[in-house]
């Protein structure tokens, strides 16, 4: 399999003025004729380059060069690509192919999907459907002609306007569809199906109306509305924080049963993984409202940063992901909690990011090189590439970063850019110099900043020293030192935040500041302390490294209760049980006696009985962290020894402090039926972990509790909150309630899912027997990415105690999968891969094993490229 390498990028020798589509659309065969007209893009003088095109599971029916067919020498035809030798300056070029939709399994191109024939062509999905110079820098006028069957196919849609649709003999119709904007291959789309729609109008900025319409299966016609008033958010939240408004006057999304991806942001034409659509208060937990949002708003805001402004190339994908991951955490902050988003952000940045940027996986947020490019589309240069977009607007304040947007749409409107031109316009409008800034997006590997003080009572002065590492990862063994924005602030002893003064300025300049670091080791020199402060570092997550200050367990608490910042609040409390829970394991690890300290239940009492906090914040406060994440800081990974003692001190809490558990939950009680936009989600996340923390005590009241929740609850997410406990207890209760939500949701994909998903993820011994059970269930489908995700993917990230089992089991069955799915779906046979990245932080016998199912993979005669390249680098 070859590499690709950045630094080897060439401009088209050919470019794409215009393509006339049309589609003859049928499961079984369908029939494809493209005309291109196109033109050289080199100088001749030294020689005609051949015109080559990528095709890949097509087959040529014929080929005409300006209306003339050609001979078969005039041209070479292989399994990727069909070269035509020497091509004159300008002509247009029709090419007849043959697909089948229903033998395309990998969900790349155009497939079948229930009742409906749907694309997905990013990345590189469109030589699937016809040969073309299938890469992001060429850019085309597309023009779509489609035609089925009228039954079993009413409704055909591809991107821009319809201008023209009637019928045709023998029971068909037809529709003609036209985007006037230019677009690279990568955002066309085509659905064609049995399909409903429900549908609005958005008045835009400038008093457009665009119609909206969202498109499902019958079935699901009653579950689209959260979906259509997110996307109405989305539009008003784009115009008033950025100025953006939609160009088209259609915004249509399609929700597909079976897609790789979370969505697709085809232009005017979206394309939804069901999940991301589908919601009713019954089926959908608060969770499912949220992402839908989320997801939805990312979709939207592409429209601009992706579509307007593309990529020119796949090394620069973060130019358009990390930019548009920014604007939909944005989006979701502002519709809901901002501090209790940050922290969900950062989470999911450290138990996924922060791993992969530790693995032999490792890769900048713009890689150097690939093998398969749908490897990298990762937490990285998503959500990395997010974090690094907020320190851009962190170090250059809200107003520069808005007019440094405002200049990056100005000039590079219609082009394929790169991440420089993003970051140029940033340094133009915020007049910056960010070329140290840049490595950010050249360097992989998290940061590591050391940070230690000096306060002398002498002068009221107070030193902060930050030092600041990066590990090396593969192919950078030494790093240069980042530009990082550190914003902190200092507070007395009595949590009151104090005035920052540096020496050698006039006079003190607020209470939280923005410190740049640039060198490997930096001090900064606070004046006029009358004591020693308590610095509060990294406040809202400014830069995703890691950070070590010696904290005293007192400092903690200080923070813990009087920060101004939620996060620093927050993560206070994530030190105090991670040193706990640690202590906990190297007790058990030595066979020494494991108990909870008091101190630990006397703060969790306080927190859980503060009446003030926000109670989305506190549910977050109050939930230790996770098995996963412990694992990140530890030498060795020692999967047995984190559960336990996490394990214990869930048990503990729930033992100790029943009444105030019993107490909180029964004041988070619903009053009122639910409604999911009622803004008390914080109250039923809080209400449920308290009923975790009961059941982890044990006992039959907990179960009797939870038991009555389950039975009781009037939406998804009281019914899961009781079942999730339930499905890790050891109890005649968990099987009743297991037999009768399957019984209750059968018909539903998405809650079906959810019930794979809860037994996967169930810390119980027998869980790997269940799962292997599981896989025969009639529901179960690997030719269905969510359902795949639900059962192996939940249980090989999601359960890492029982997946990690000394036996070895749980690895085997994962590569049996993962050869099953590569001759499937390549893209999510390499997702399944992730846990066996990770192999070396194990101790010498899980070692050993994961290394021979990595071995056993590799030796797999027809290893897809997806498969084989993570697979390669992982050992
Ligand atoms: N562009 C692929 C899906 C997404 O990031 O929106
Ligand atoms: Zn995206």
């Amino acid at each position: 399999h070859q590499t690709i390498h950045q630094k080897d990028y060439k401009v088209p020798d050919y470019l794409v003025d215009t393509v006339e589509l049309s589609f003859d659309l049928s499961p079984e065969h369908t029939r494809v004729v493209s005309r291109l007209a196109i033109h050289s893009n080199h100088d001749r003088s030294g020689g005609v380059r051949p015109l080559v095109l990528d095709g890949e599971e097509l087959t040529l029916l014929s080929l005409k060069l300006d209306g003339v067919e050609l001979e078969q020498g005039a041209y070479r035809v292989d399994g990727t690509s069909l070269a035509l030798p020497d091509p004159p300056e300008q002509f247009l070029l029709e090419v007849e192919t043959r697909i089948s939709p229903k033998e395309n399994s990998a969900l790349s191109g155009l497939y079948a999907s229930g009742p409906m024939l749907c694309t997905q062509c990013e990345a590189e999905g469109f030589r699937r459907i016809t040969y073309f110079t299938d890469r992001p820098d060429v850019m085309a006028v597309y023009t779509v002609t489609l035609r089925a069957d009228k039954a079993s196919c009413p409704v055909l849609l591809a991107n821009g306007n319809l201008v023209e649709k009637g019928d045709l003999p023998d029971g068909r119709h037809f529709a003609v569809w036209h985007d006037p904007f230019k677009k690279p291959s990568y955002l066309f789309a085509v659905v064609a199906g049995e399909l409903v729609h429900i549908a609005d109008s958005f008045t835009t900025m400038s008093g457009r109306q665009v119609r909206l319409e969202i498109y499902v299966e019958e079935r699901n016609k009653d579950k689209c509305e959260h979906a259509l008033r997110s996307l109405m958010r989305a539009m008003r939240w784009d115009e008033e924080q950025f100025g953006r408004e939609y160009d088209l006057d259609t915004y249509m999304v399609v929700a597909v049963d079976d897609f790789n991806m979370g969505a697709m942001e085809n232009k005017g034409l979206n394309v939804f993984n069901s999940r991301y659509v589908l919601a009713s208060p019954e089926s959908a937990t608060d969770d499912d409202y949220q992402a839908i949002e989320e997801v939805i708003g990312h979709e939207y805001f592409h429209n601009w940063t992706g579509n307007r402004i593309t990529c020119r190339d796949w090394f620069q994908l973060s130019l358009k992901e990390g930019l548009t991951i920014f604007r939909d955490q944005e989006f979701s902050a502002d519709m809901q909690s901002r501090p209790v988003k940050r922290i969900a952000d950062v989470k999911s940045l450290r138990s996924a990011q922060f791993p992969e940027d530790a693995s032999p996986l490792a890769h900048p947020v713009r890689p150097e090189s690939y093998v398969e490019i749908n490897n990298f589309y990762s937490m990285t240069v998503y959500h990395k590439g997010g974090e690094v977009i907020r320190m851009l607007q962190t170090l250059l304040g809200r107003e520069a970063f808005r007019a440094g947007m405002d200049l990056y749409f100005e000039r590079h409107d219609g082009q394929a850019v790169r991440v420089d031109e993003f970051v140029q316009a940033m340094a133009d409008a915020g007049r910056r110099d960010l070329s140290q800034f840049m490595l950010w997006y050249d360097q992989a590997g998290t940061p590591l900043l050391t940070v230690r003080d000096d306060y002398r009572a002498e002068d009221g002065s107070y030193t902060l020293t930050v030092a600041q590492s990066c590990p090396s990862t593969p192919g950078q063994p030494e790093k240069k030192p980042f530009h990082i924005p550190l914003v902190m602030g200092l507070l007395d002893r009595e949590g009151n935040e104090l005035p920052l003064q540096l020496a050698g300025e006039t006079e003190p300049a607020g209470t939280s500041r923005v410190l740049e670091l640039r060198q490997e080791t930096e001090t900064f020199t606070f004046t006029g302390l009358g004591e020693r402060p308590v610095p509060s570092l990294l406040r809202n997550f400014s830069a995703p490294v890691k950070l070590e200050y010696p904290y005293s367990d007192e400092d903690l608490d200080l923070l813990m209760t009087s920060d101004s910042d939620p996060f620093v609040r927050w993560e206070a409390g994530q030190v105090q049980a991670v040193k706990l829970i640690l202590g906990l394991i190297a007790d058990i690890q030595s066979g020494r006696e494991a108990r909870v300290k008091e101190s630990f239940i006397d703060s969790f009492r306080r927190l859980l009985c503060d009446d003030r906090q926000d109670r989305a914040f506190l549910a977050e406060a109050l939930t230790l962290p996770t098995e996963s994440y412990l694992a990140e800081q530890m030498q060795v990974i020692d999967p047995d020894a984190i559960y336990q003692a996490r394990e214990l001190v869930r048990a503990t809490v729930g033992e100790r402090l029943t009444a105030e558990l019993t107490a909180a939950r029964e004041g988070c009680a619903a009053r009122a039926p639910y409604r999911p936009d009622d803004g008390l989600a914080g109250c039923r996340r809080l209400k449920n972990l308290c009923l975790s923390y009961l059941m982890a005590a044990g006992g039959q009241e907990a179960i009797g509790a939870c038991m009555a929740q389950f039975k009781s609850a009037d939406n998804m997410t009281d019914s899961l909150g009781a079942l999730a406990p339930l499905a890790s207890c050891a109890c005649p209760e968990r099987e009743e309630a297991l037999a009768s939500f399957y019984e209750r949701w059968r018909g539903d994909r998405g809650v079906i899912d959810k019930w794979f998903t809860h037994q996967a993820i169930s810390r119980l011994p027998d869980t790997m027997d269940r799962v292997l059970a599981l896989l025969e269930h009639p529901d179960f489908d690997l030719r269905n990415p969510n359902r795949v995700r639900s059962l192996v993917g939940a249980f090989s990230q999601g359960n890492q105690v029982r997946f990690h089992d000394a036996s070895g089991r749980g690895y085997r069955f994962l590569s049996d999968q993962i050869l099953r799915l590569n001759g499937i779906n390549p893209q999510i046979a390499a997702r399944m891969l992730t846990p066996f990245s990770r192999w070396r932080r194990f101790d010498s016998n899980r070692q050993g094993l994961m290394k021979k199912e990595l071995e056993r993979i590799l030796a797999e005669p027809g290893l897809a490229r997806d498969v084989y390249e993570l697979a390669a680098k992982s050992l």
